[in-house]
Order: structure tokens, then sequence, then C-alpha cells
């Protein structure tokens, strides 16, 4: 079905009484309403007790609030259905946020988010598991956004230019070769449409954010495409994406069977923007601090391109292969995306799902171990298939 594309300004009108100020009668109803379809987390966690506190906050505190919301409230088809606009939105609503991000997250007890870069190479060796696993596409990424800035759902158009030239000036400084490639109408480093789409092609570059009622609702697209951009070194291994969910994604892929040198690109790429002076939103308890509750922890993802076609049936059931996954504590998705297919070779990016109250160091174990049984369960669907 063609999803209604709305940005936040109109959808939010919905909620607001006459004076402008938030009516959490009016947010109710709809969370009643889209339950009907699906309870998202954020419907769920909308107690009466949570409008009770909500109410004692500043006005500008309860517009914030209705934006951390507004992602959930215009799809019916959130799972989570909130996004931080503030860093100090973890704590300023946490009255809401903390019970939602124990559930997503299975945090029990008092867990705080640690942090571990410290990842063998020649350990986690995909040719190990299987010889034909010489040149695998191998990614992982982090999100970060900086300390004393607005999150991309609250940033005003200025801003989003603002972060975007800061960026630009780290870029020229921190001593990885590379250029930056700007979406930004008018900018020095401005590429046209038929470099941004090869970009893309390539899934060097994200897609057109205007396009996810999730990203456009919740105002993380707005102002598209100013201050987006994406900064690629000279080899093509390492990217930092500017102006997406997170402020910064930052980026390696490496074509090859060691999953600890990603690590070790990734982590350079990290500390090498540190150095230059950044200094990254972080959450005594959360970890770092990202745009979507899902991502808080390591903010880290780590995947492989796998065939999985004896698993998928040549491509034809992705969901045999997503359950198997999920299993293992893996998530299966199509090759351009979360919500992406398949090929008839049942080529999938397969990561580890956890995020927090794991460290850097256990995300890629986890990958590692996970993709040993994975592969076990694909071979031996190939014995039976051939003996069958
Ligand atoms: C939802 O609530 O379903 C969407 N806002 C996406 C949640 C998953 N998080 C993500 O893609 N970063």
């Amino acid at each position: 079905m063609e999803q209604k594309i709305v940005f936040k300004e109109e959808a939010r009108k919905a909620f607001l009484d006459a004076d402008g100020n938030v009516d959490f009668g009016k947010v109710q109803e709809k969370w009643t309403e889209l339950a009907k379809v699906k309870v998202s987390l954020g419907n769920k966690y909308f107690t009466p007790e949570v409008v009770e506190q909500v109410k004692k906050l500043s006005a500008a505190d309860q517009q914030r609030f209705l934006d951390v919301m507004m992602g959930g409230l215009a799809n019916d088809d959130s799972s989570v259905g909130v996004y931080a606009t503030r860093p100090e939105d973890y704590d300023v609503f946490s009255f809401y946020l903390q019970p939602l991000i124990r559930e997503y997250h299975k945090i029990e007890g008092e867990t705080k988010q640690e942090h571990d870069w410290n990842i063998p190479v020649d350990e986690y060796v995909l040719t190990k598991i299987d010889p034909k696993l010489e040149k695998v596409s191998m990614r992982a990424r982090v999100a970060r956004n900086v300390k004393g800035w607005n999150l991309p759902p609250l940033m005003s158009k200025e801003e989003r230019i603002n972060f975007e030239n800061k960026m630009v000036q780290a870029f020229e400084n921190f001593g990885i070769k590379g250029k930056y490639h700007s979406l930004t109408p008018g900018h020095k480093d401005q590429i046209t449409q038929e470099q941004a789409d090869e970009l893309i092609k390539r899934h060097f570059l994200f897609n057109d954010m205007t396009t996810d009622n999730h990203l456009t609702s919740s105002g993380v697209a707005s102002d598209w495409p100013f201050g987006r951009g994406i900064w690629i070194s000279e080899d093509e291994t390492k990217m930092i994406w500017v102006g997406e969910e997170d402020q910064l994604r930052i980026i390696s892929i490496v074509q090859g069977n060691d999953l600890g040198k990603v690590d070790q690109s990734l982590h350079q790429l990290l500390t090498g923007i540190e150095k230059s002076g950044l200094e990254f939103a972080e959450h005594p308890v959360y970890g770092v601090i990202t745009t979507c509750p899902t991502n808080m922890g390591t903010g880290k993802r780590q995947s492989i391109l796998g065939k999985f076609p004896n698993i998928t049936n040549g491509g034809k059931d992705e969901k045999k292969l997503k359950d198997i996954a999920r299993q293992f504590g893996l998530q299966a998705r199509g090759m351009g995306g979360e919500h992406s297919a398949m090929d008839h070779e049942g080529t999938a990016d397969i990561s580890p799902s956890a995020r927090f109250g794991v460290t850097e160091a256990v995300v890629t174990k986890r990958l590692y171990e996970g993709l040993i049984k994975l592969y076990e369960i694909e071979a031996q669907l190939g014995k039976e298939q051939q003996q069958a």
C-alpha cells in the first residue's frame, strides 16, 4: 500500500487545542484508535499516570513530549513509535521512556551500559566457518550524536546546516584522507542527483528520507535535503553519514573474512573523529544517546551479507531465515535496509539484534557465533536436498 507522507508540523496540529497547547485527550483518542491495528511500545506506555506526570511539565516540554510520540501517532505500523528530540529527553521524560526502553532491550535489574573495543583480529574469521566465505561484504556502524545539539527530529534548518558545516571542518582536520559529498543545495561540496543515485546504488549513501513516513512525521526528515551528506574515505572502506536518523552514522565496510578487521577500521575512524574535538552525547545508564531508543547502548550494528539459498528456498521463504536467525539473537534483513526484500539466492544482511547491555566486543562475538549456527543449518539443508 502506498504510504501517505506527512511532515511533523502538519501531523502534530491534530493534537493541539485552540491556543496551540498539547491536548493529551486527543493524543489518548488516537492511541486508542491505533491500538485496533497495532499497539506500539509508545502506545502501551502512554498510561493515565504518564499523562498526570507530563501535565506537570512546562508548556514547552509538553510540546517536546508530543514530538517524541509523533512517529507513533502518525503510523499504524510502528512497533516502537517514539524518537527522542534532545539528549535530555531520556531524563526529562524518563517516567515514560524508561519502562519502554527496559521492555525493548529486556533490561532486568540495574544494568548499566559498558564499552569495550578490545576486539581480536584473526579470531572471528569467516573462512573457519566455511572456506567459501573468502570475500564477504562486512559492515559495522555506530550511531552518534554530538553533545549540545538537538537531535534530528528537533533540529531547525539552520541548525542542520550549521551542524553539517561543523562536520565538514572536522573532516578536513581529522587525519584520514577522504572527501565529503553534500546533498545541501548550494553547498561547496554539493553533488548532483546522478552522483547521489550512484552512491545509493552502491549501498554507500542513505535513501531519500522523505519517502519514509516514520522519518517525515517525526521530524527526522524535515528540511530535506539540507544538512545531509556523506564523507567517504579515499579507499572507500570508511564512511560517515551526516543528518540521517542520527546526526552521525559512522560506518566501516570491508570486503574480506575477518570480522575483527571491520571493528579495527571502525574504531580508528571513531577515535579520529573524537580527537578532532567532538564530544558525543552519552547517557550515564543507557550508553550512547541515539534518536531511536532501539539503538541506545553501543549504537553499534555489525553485519555481513550472506547467501542462504537453502534456508530461504531460493529467496522465496524469507520468513524462515528471519525466524531461524531470531533464535540465535540475530536479525536478517534484505540487502537494501530494514524492510527490503532478499534476492533469489537468499542474500541477507545478518546482524545481532542486541544493542544495550552488551559491549562492542560482544556484538562481534555474537555475530560470529550466530553465523556458525546459521551456516550449519544452511549446509545441512543443502545435504538433505542433494540426497532427496
Ligand atoms: C517503529 O517504531 O516501528 C519505527 N519508528 C522504527 C523503529 C526501529 N528503529 C529504527 O529503525 N531505528
